[in-house]
């Protein structure tokens, strides 16, 4: 009888106008007369959600039917953002949406404003993620991402005296209308305790873990819509709950205080994301979210797969898991424990399986943000994990000393286990062991995890386990969602939208870079874009600035090996040259607006006096009155991935500048020339690769070469380098007090001059200046930026999320497309 009563449906205006109505007075239960903006969004998103938990169940049913290969995401973090505008774009829904809001009174842009950010993540990782799961359903691949439902995402960023204030995100205050809850999919997951051993009915000795402490984890999911296609895939977040079942020692005891501590214990695990972005810091909650997450999402996978009957050595032709970074890697010896321990395979059959069915990214070279957790804190949380762990490493051992006997450097070098006091379990050399395929995220930072941290891997597991797959953002979210109008132009110009899942279309345009009215058209863009950013700033800082001037844009986490501080070095250099000019020099000057926007980590000390040094610099320049409109120095507060859909727009340059070697790949450097930017960066990371497609009129690069980074910090450590006499000049403005009281820089200026300039702030100094100033020559020939400026959204077909995910599902995980058929 179900078949009868489909659910109600229609995409026009008017079917989409009833469907906010009634929720506007069931779900919410408002009336149309006490309906502000944030009601608005409420009840449109809950209509919107309607139709997106539609299409998903559509495509869960059919994956389930065809039962193909699936993909498995694990990341700790997802940066989504915002979704209404997402989905309504993805399902073409826009416009009747916009139309039946604006029936109801409302403008469709002030209730997309309304929408909080989901902001699971804490930069370039976890917007990857989010970029990849767009992809992954925009093709059709039968995908799914785990992640942790936080209950508090990354903090927000208060400016406070030009400091920075964290704000916890409770981003859960009001309903979540992008998560379905599923409070009949749980999982418990074990802790502590101990292992035993017995003898099976085989005669075997089998691991018996017995658990001291066990976490209920109830799924979320997050419904993510393909663009144009009806492939809706999920992300299942984990919450951590106490169990149903109390506890009985307590309830004898009678100690009831007791057990509801208990309980809040539980819900803490999936509490808050760590706030450190490459930097590892040992705390045992951390890892207990890391088990608790990879224990829920394998055990969900592995239902999953037990539910077609299949022989486990299927598994691997069934199962593909991605591990994000080195955070979900304890779902390599917990696949292990499953298969030995629960399911009686033996161990090399086991491992057989496990290493055909993971892959592994790394993200960072960074030491310190390499993951190592301490063998006896691991021995108390996880001890036949433990265990595992070590089995694995004496066999890995076992095959090196095969092929290398005598060799115990080797054996020392490339064990998972370090010496060090107390022992420590290395993730990333367990993670390159356990998976068939190891990749990095561009072509310079893949090499250099050959040459480096991963060198004598190489010697043992062989070079075809090691591969490159450049990052990649989507086009839609970072185009068509960011940035409208220049997606419509492009569609005018290309003749149909096609390029936002074909990205190398864009190359069509290229032919009319020199086109004057089309120039026109692409700078009117611009400067409306500019217009948008220079209220946002108006609005969130009260600087105003001029859009005519060149917007100079560097937003990023912030971390010394990205070099804000040389950034804001450099435009302290460029304010004292201005106050050293007469009348008619200045007027030859291009003005520029200097825009920075960032999170440092709480506790990263240095970081957070490069914010504070922004904010002073900005303080003195910003009310000089020689200075106006030729020097503006901007810090938007709590940059996110909502504003940044705003700046990015509006960029006429950004800054990827980060000491050669050390940024992996960058993404957002791809966004920006998307939009139409050029770069002024060092020779790093995803920037070589935007170099070779975009040709050397389109980007400003400097500084010094990776391979030459190694004798340089040498140089700088043990011989006594005169310094840039620029940069000392600069940092005599500073000592002297020109920019406030000195005594707080002085730290930062430590990093420099006492201690060992390690990021090479001295070194590129120099070359720095003088990228500066042909950015400003290039920006005087207008025609000739106007050019430059189509040219690099035309060639950044590459850098699509599309070509990424095609690479990782034809390479690494070899899934095919499954796409869901239109409904009848
Ligand atoms: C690392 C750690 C270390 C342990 C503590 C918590 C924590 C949280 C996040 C991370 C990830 C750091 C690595 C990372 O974000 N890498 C960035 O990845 C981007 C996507 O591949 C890439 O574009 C950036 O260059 C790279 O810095």
């Amino acid at each position: 009888a179900w078949e009868k009563y489909t659910v109600p449906e229609g995409n026009d205006v008017d079917s989409i106008a009833r469907s906010i109505v009634h929720h506007t007075t069931t779900t919410l239960a408002r009336t149309p007369y006490n309906m502000d903006d944030f009601g608005g969004y409420q009840a449109t998103a809950h209509s919107v959600r309607d139709k997106l938990i539609q299409d998903w169940n559509e495509t869960q049913q059919y994956h389930t039917i065809k039962d193909p290969k699936r993909v498995y995401y694990l990341s700790l973090e997802f940066l989504l953002g915002r979704a209404m505008d997402n989905a309504l774009l993805a399902r073409g829904l826009k416009e009747p949406y916009t139309e039946a809001t604006k029936q109801l009174g409302f403008k469709i842009e002030d209730l997309l404003e309304e929408e909080r950010d989901a902001a699971l993540g804490n930069g370039g990782l976890g917007r990857l993620a989010a970029c990849y799961m767009d992809s992954l359903a925009t093709l059709d691949y039968p995908a799914w991402g785990y992640g942790l439902r936080y209950t508090y995402g990354i903090f927000q960023q208060k400016i406070v005296d030009g400091y920075q204030n964290e704000v916890p995100d409770y981003w859960l205050t009001y309903d979540n209308p992008w998560e379905l809850p599923r409070l009949d999919i749980s999982i418990e997951v074990p802790f502590y305790g101990h292992v035993s051993k017995y003898s099976d009915e085989n005669g075997r000795t089998r691991h018996k873990w017995e658990a001291g402490e066990i976490v209920q984890a109830v799924a979320y999911d997050v419904p993510i819509p393909g663009f144009d296609t009806n492939n809706t895939i999920n992300i299942r977040f984990w919450s951590s709950k106490p169990r149903k079942e109390f506890d009985l020692a307590y309830f004898n005891s009678g100690d009831y205080n007791r057990a509801v501590e208990d309980q809040k214990k539980a819900e803490n695990i999936t509490s808050v994301l760590y706030p450190n972005d490459n930097h590892m810091v040992g705390k045992e909650l951390r890892l207990k979210q890391q088990y608790f997450w990879v224990c829920a999402s394998l055990h969900d996978i592995i239902r999953r797969f037990k539910k077609t009957d299949r022989p486990w050595s299927e598994f691997p032709d069934q199962v593909a898991i991605q591990l994000n970074d080195t955070h979900p890697t304890l779902a390599v010896p917990e696949l292990m424990r499953v298969l030995v321990d629960l399911e009686g395979l033996e161990w090399d059959e086991a491992w057989n399986i496990t290493t055909r069915t993971f892959g592994f990214t790394n993200h960072t070279v960074l030491p310190e943000a390499l993951e190592k957790w301490s063998v006896p804190m691991l021995e108390h949380l996880l001890p036949r994990h433990l265990q595992i762990i070590f089995d694995i490493n004496l066999f890995f051992l076992q095959t090196v000393e095969k092929t290398f006997p005598n060799d115990r450097d080797l054996l020392a070098t490339v064990s998972i286990i370090e010496e060090s006091q107390p022992q420590s379990v290395r993730m990333a050399f367990l993670a390159v062991i356990a998976s068939h395929k190891v990749n990095g995220v561009a072509a310079l930072h893949s090499q250099i995890i050959k040459d480096t941290i991963f060198a004598p891997f190489i010697k043992v597991l062989g070079p075809d386990r090691f591969t490159n797959k450049t990052n990649g953002i989507t086009p839609r979210r970072w185009l068509h969602q960011a940035n409208p109008d220049l997606s419509n132009l492009i569609a005018k110009k290309l003749g149909s939208f096609k390029f936002l899942k074909e990205l190398s279309l864009l190359d069509g345009l290229s032919k009319y870079a020199n086109d004057e009215a089309f120039q026109k058209e692409w700078m009117d863009i611009k400067y409306k874009n500019k217009v948008r950013l220079t209220n946002l700033i108006k609005e969130r800082t009260g600087i105003e600035v001029n859009p005519n001037a060149l917007f100079d844009i560097q937003v990023k986490r912030i971390h010394e090996y990205k070099r804000q501080f040389m950034n804001i070095l450099g435009v302290i250099h460029r304010y004292a040259n201005l106050k050293k000019m007469n009348a008619a020099q200045r007027k030859a000057v291009v003005p520029r607006v200097v825009i920075f926007g960032g999170k440092a980590a709480p506790g990263y000390y240095i970081a957070k006096l490069v914010i504070k040094l922004i904010n002073s610099v900005g303080e003195k320049v910003n009310n000089d009155k020689d200075i106006g409109d030729l020097l503006k120095v901007v810090f938007i507060p709590d940059y996110n991935v909502s504003v940044a859909e705003v700046i990015i727009p509006a960029n006429d340059i950004s800054q990827h500048i980060s000491t050669a070697g050390t940024e992996a790949s960058g993404t957002s450097n791809m966004k920006f020339v998307l939009n139409g930017g050029l770069i002024l960066g060092t020779v790093d990371g995803a920037n070589i690769e935007i170099y070779e497609e975009i040709g050397d009129d389109q980007i400003f690069l400097f500084g010094a070469r990776s391979e030459q980074v190694e004798d340089l910090r040498h140089v700088q450590r043990y011989r006594n380098v005169p310094m840039n006499p620029e940069l000392q000049a600069v940092i005599h403005l500073i000592e002297n007090g020109t920019f406030g009281e000195s005594h707080i820089f002085q730290p930062l200026i430590n990093t420099i001059t006492v201690g060992k300039d390690y990021y090479l702030i001295s070194v590129d100094f120099g070359s720095y200046l003088e990228s500066n100033e042909l950015v400003d020559e290039a920006f005087k020939d207008k025609k000739a930026w106007a050019q430059k400026s189509i040219l690099c959204t035309a060639r950044m077909g590459k850098f699509s999320s599309d070509r990424a995910i095609k690479e990782y599902a034809e390479d690494i995980w070899n899934i095919d497309p499954v796409p869901v058929p239109d409904k009848k």
